[in-house]
Formats: C-alpha cells, sequence, structure tokens
C-alpha cells in the first residue's frame, strides 16, 4: 500500500498578518496532484490540521473540499487532532464521513481508534492517536501510574490489540531518540519543550511498521527511518526561510515498509531572506510575489525603508537592519539582551534612538512609569 503522510497543515495560518490560504489552497491541488501520479492508497494527516481551535470560516471550507477531492477519488484518509485543533470540533460528523472512507479521531476517549483498511497484501491497520496529553491519558486510566507523556503514550497505546500484523501509527507528540531530540524549525509554538517530560521515546512505536508523526515542522526521521515527522508543507516562519518542504510518500510492502521517499512541494510564493543595502535590494527585484524578509544594511534606519521595500515586494513580510561592520547577528543580539537589567536595556535603546544617552531627570522618569506599569 502506497500512502501519503502529511502533517502540520495548520489550515487558516496568518504570518506576519499575511493570510496564507491561497497558498495551502495551492499546496493541496499539489498533493492531490501526486496523489493521482503516484497511485496514492491513502492520505494520512497527523495533526494540526487547523492552525487554531476556531479556525476561520475559508479554512473550513478549504478542508472540506480537500476531503472531497479524496473521497471523489476513493482514497480513505486517516487524521488525528493536534495540539492546535478542537478535538472536539475536529470529531464533527466523523461517524458520517467515515463511511466515505475520512477517518477522523479528535478525541482521545480511553483507547485509539483502529482502522482497517485492505491492499493487496491483506489487511493494514492504522492506529489513530490524537495528541493526548499524560493528564488525558490518566483521566481514562485513574490506576495507572502515568507521570510523564512517555508513559501515558505507552499507557495509550497499550489499550489496544493490534488488529492487524502490520500495523502504521499515527501520533501528535514530541518523539525523541534516546537523548536526541528532534530539529525544530521555527514555526513550532508553546508547549515544545525539548528534551523534558513531555516527550516520547521513539522505541515506543517498535510494534509498528511505521510512526507517522506530526508537531515538528521539518522532516526528519526519528531514530528510524520509519519513524518520521512529515514537516509542514509550507514555511510558516521566516525562520524556515529557504527551507524545502516535501510530503513523504511511503509504500509499505509485505513484510513492512519498501520505499519511502519525500515528494518536494512547490510554493506558490517562496519564502526568502535578503540581506543587503534598500537601495541594492529595491534596483531590480526579482520573483516579486514572494514573502520577503530584508535585513538592511544600511548605517542608519532610513525613513519608510517598509514603503520603499513593499513597492518593489508588495508581500514584504519583515524589515530589521544589520549595519555593515556589526558583527552581532540576531541571535548573538538576542544573547546579548538576555539577562540586562530594564534600565540598561531602555538606556541602550534610547541612545540608539537618539545619539545621546537619558538624563538624570529622564532616567528618574522612566524608572517611575516602569514601577507603575508593573503594578497595574
Ligand atoms: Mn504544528
Amino acid at each position: 500500500m502506497k500512502f501519503l503522510h502529511l502533517a502540520d497543515l495548520h489550515l487558516g495560518k496568518r504570518v506576519n498578518g499575511f493570510d496564507l490560504l491561497e497558498d495551502q489552497r495551492f499546496i493541496l491541488e499539489q498533493v492531490l496532484a501526486l496523489c493521482d501520479e503516484h497511485d496514492v492508497e491513502a492520505v494520512l494527516l497527523a495533526g494540526d490540521i487547523y492552525d487554531a481551535p476556531v479556525p476561520p470560516a475559508s479554512a473550513c471550507t478549504l478542508l472540506d473540499w480537500f476531503l472531497t477531492q479524496l473521497a471523489g477519488r476513493r482514497i480513505p484518509v486517516l487524521a488525528i487532532a493536534g495540539n492546535h485543533d478542537s478535538a472536539e470540533r475536529l470529531d464533527f460528523a466523523a461517524g458520517l464521513l467515515a463511511a466515505q472512507g475520512v477517518h477522523l479521531a479528535g478525541r482521545f476517549t480511553g483507547a485509539p481508534r483502529q482502522i482497517v483498511l485492505n491492499d493487496r497484501h491483506g489487511p493494514v491497520e492504522f492506529t489513530l492517536l490524537p495528541f493526548v496529553r499524560a493528564a488525558t491519558v490518566r483521566h481514562f486510566l485513574p490506576d495507572a501510574d502515568l507521570p510523564d507523556y512517555d508513559s501515558a503514550v505507552a499507557a495509550a497505546l497499550g489499550a489496544c490489540q493490534p488488529a492487524a500484523p502490520r500495523r502504521v501509527l499515527l501520533a501528535h507528540q514530541m518523539v525523541v531518540a534516546g537523548v536526541c531530540p528532534p530539529q525544530l524549525s521555527g514555526s513550532e509554538t508553546a508547549p515544545l519543550t525539548v528534551g523534558t517530560v513531555d516527550s516520547i521515546d521513539a522505541s515506543r512505536f517498535d510494534g509498528f511498521a511505521y510512526a507517522a508523526l506530526g508537531h515538528i515542522h521539518r522532516a526528519q526521521r526519528v531514530g528510524s527511518d520509519t519513524v518520521r515527522y512529515a514537516g509542514a508543507p509550507l514555511c510558516y516562519h521566516l525562520d524556515e526561510c529557504g527551507t524545502e518542504k516535501s510530503v513523504t510518500l511511503v509504500d509499505l510492502g509485505r513484510r513492512g515498509v519498501e520505499d519511502i521517499q519525500l515528494l518536494p512541494l512547490i510554493p506558490r510564493r517562496a519564502m526568502r531572506h535578503l540581506t543587503g543595502p534598500l537601495a541594492k535590494l529595491t534596483e531590480h527585484p526579482t520573483d516579486t510575489g514572494d514573502y520577503i524578509w530584508a535585513t538592511l544594511t544600511d548605517p542608519t534606519p532610513l525613513p519608510d525603508a517598509m514603503a520603499a521595500l513593499r513597492a518593489a515586494y508588495p508581500n514584504a513580510m519583515r524589515l530589521d537592519y544589520q549595519p555593515r561592520g556589526s558583527a552581532a547577528g540576531p541571535a548573538d543580539a538576542a544573547l546579548a539582551v538576555r539577562g540586562k537589567p530594564f534600565a540598561e536595556l531602555f538606556q541602550d535603546f534610547f541612545t540608539q534612538m537618539n545619539g545621546r544617552p537619558l538624563t538624570i531627570e529622564e532616567a528618574r522618569a522612566v524608572k517611575q512609569l516602569r514601577e507603575e506599569a508593573a503594578k497595574a
């Protein structure tokens, strides 16, 4: 059986104020074309279908269209809720949709749902484990000792019996292999804490031929080739500028996974980071529809720089400065700032903006305002 593994669609997401719905539709159209091209027999959506528990209506319309297209092709869909989804809302009409081959698992209700599909070698079981917190599992297994996510997920998986020799898991969690945390990509949002109580060891999935994971937005294997994050299908953060996105095509044979391919996805608009003086960046703009993050190397901030940038690149998302000669990159700057007391930070900022330090009276006034704000 050939199936496509996708995750973290985040339908309805906005990045720096830009609505990405058309970009998402563009990507989903490519996914459908890949389904046709590769004779895909199932599509797996490993959580964070939507970006928010109450997504915009346009995002619901887009998912409706995508599921209808897949159902029209008789391609079964297996989907779980991620931490961004509302588990209850994702379960809406789940019983009715199951009859159309669209299997949604929003809420965890004591044991993961198991769906059995058949290919030419026989049955394949899909275990649908939506995003769970340890407390969610504890609620259903009050007598079990479940101090952390790892034991909770193990208990949740232990609550169901294998329904076929070939088993595929869908899960949306932080999964680590031994002491190796996955590589984050920037657009994952809290609660994401690597290497602490909310991570699950990949060895928990040993009984599965393939574990289709969601939660981390960079495509990668976790410890073994058959435990994988598909990654988000689009760049959802400027830190991901230039990152290639893909869907994962898995070929499950008679004994297990026979082949895994990352099929590249081409975005409607690329996300690019440009560095240079404003005049240079705007002189001969190329691919002007792209989402642009510009780091200007001009020695001083320029008036209306964003307006000038947007005249060349209408979808410019962010503008910052790094004057030439200042070696400090954004990461170094962040490190330098962390831990500095407020008074010192404000003093630096004021001096940078005004070319002189605060007077004693001004410093006193700032201190007073700060104290009042803290009280409020
Ligand atoms: Mn996500």
